[in-house]
């Protein structure tokens, strides 16, 4: 008797397979994050949990579930920043993610931050519908086709390769990126032996660290101080990645250009002081927000946790650091 929990809803299609394969599932209709005493309840009441970001399953929680019935956590997404995996592993539960399903999407997403910052279509669509129609000058904008732009990726994981795919096939663009490790590719990129090299060279830096108590805050005003005036900075990572201030005040003082941001510190709050820069471009979170993706993404966290729940090797566990 396989007892699972949703603690959003997803799509039909996925909440179709899981009823196929489990014996109970219940769906909480409110999108909200999860309380604590809620995660509590998941924790002793199913064998399973499909957790969304927002839903912090953290050593606290895991203290007052000692030896919960649940077995895995089956993250519906690949950031698990949310969860302890240390602690819910010391409990005896396995935490999955769904990484290959949010790769194109996500940095499709990069890419459409990439030309509505770097082209001010954002402000330009804004204009339209305020009635005006201006004559900017083409050197506001930031030419990004076969200009000899170069793209700065920090964070060469699945996201970071196929944004520098994108950059450099579709846009023309030359790469550089910082990673811990260097990446094979079939065309040129260069690794920079620090963020700050990186940040002189690129006329876009972009993030796409995976988000964690390593990268707390790694992007800050001296990854800013070294960029370019002309320079452009995006974030598909996580908010927490960078230092909110910092950034605020790079732009505020015209240390960079413009800023494109999918994510935020405290989502979904997002400081006023970003949402009156013309020259910010802001979406909700949008990464993965597709039906075919979170579908892809659903059926994976959905084969991770029936794996978990049979007793064979799921196809994405997450293995304590
Ligand atoms: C989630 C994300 O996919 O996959 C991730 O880590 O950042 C998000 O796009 C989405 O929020 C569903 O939880």
């Amino acid at each position: 008797m396989s007892r699972v929990y949703l603690t959003r809803p997803l799509p039909d299609a996925v909440l179709e397979r899981a009823r196929e394969l489990f014996d109970e599932v219940e769906v909480r209709e409110e999108t909200a994050p999860l309380k604590i005493g809620q995660m509590r309840a998941a924790l002793n009441l199913y064998d399973g949990v499909l957790p969304t970001l927002g839903d912090m399953f953290s050593a606290e929680v895991f203290d007052e579930a000692q030896n919960p019935r649940c077995k895995v956590l089956a993250n519906f997404g690949v950031g698990y920043n949310h969860i302890d995996v240390d602690a819910a592993t010391a409990a005896g539960v396995m935490v999955t993610n769904t990484p290959g399903a949010v790769t194109d999407a996500t940095a499709d997403i990069a890419m459409t931050l990439i030309l509505m910052s770097a082209r001010r279509a954002g402000e330009g669509e804004r204009m339209v519908r305020a009635g005006e129609w201006s004559g900017w000058h083409p050197t506001q904008m930031l030419g990004l086709h076969a200009t000899g732009k170069t793209v700065g990726i920090i964070g060469m994981g699945r996201i970071g390769q196929a944004i520098a795919r994108r950059c450099h096939f579709g846009f023309g663009m030359d790469v550089v990126y910082f990673n811990r490790s260097a990446k094979e590719f079939d065309f040129p990129a260069t690794r920079t032996a620090s963020m700050a090299e990186l940040a002189a060279r690129a006329d876009i830096v972009v993030v796409a660290v995976p988000g964690g108590a390593e990268t707390h805050h790694l992007i800050g005003a001296p990854v800013f101080e070294a960029m370019k005036p002309t320079g452009h900075f995006i974030n598909i990572a996580r908010g927490d990645v960078v230092e909110e201030t910092a950034l605020i005040k790079a732009l505020e003082s015209g240390q960079i250009a413009a800023a494109g941001l999918d994510v935020y510190e405290h989502e979904p709050q997002v400081p006023e002081a970003l949402i009156s820069m013309e020259n910010v471009t802001l979406l909700p979170h949008l990464g993965t927000a597709a039906l075919e993706v979170r579908e892809a993404m659903g059926f994976l966290a959905v084969e991770n946790l029936r794996a978990a729940l049979a007793g064979e090797a799921p196809p994405n566990l997450i293995e304590p650091e």
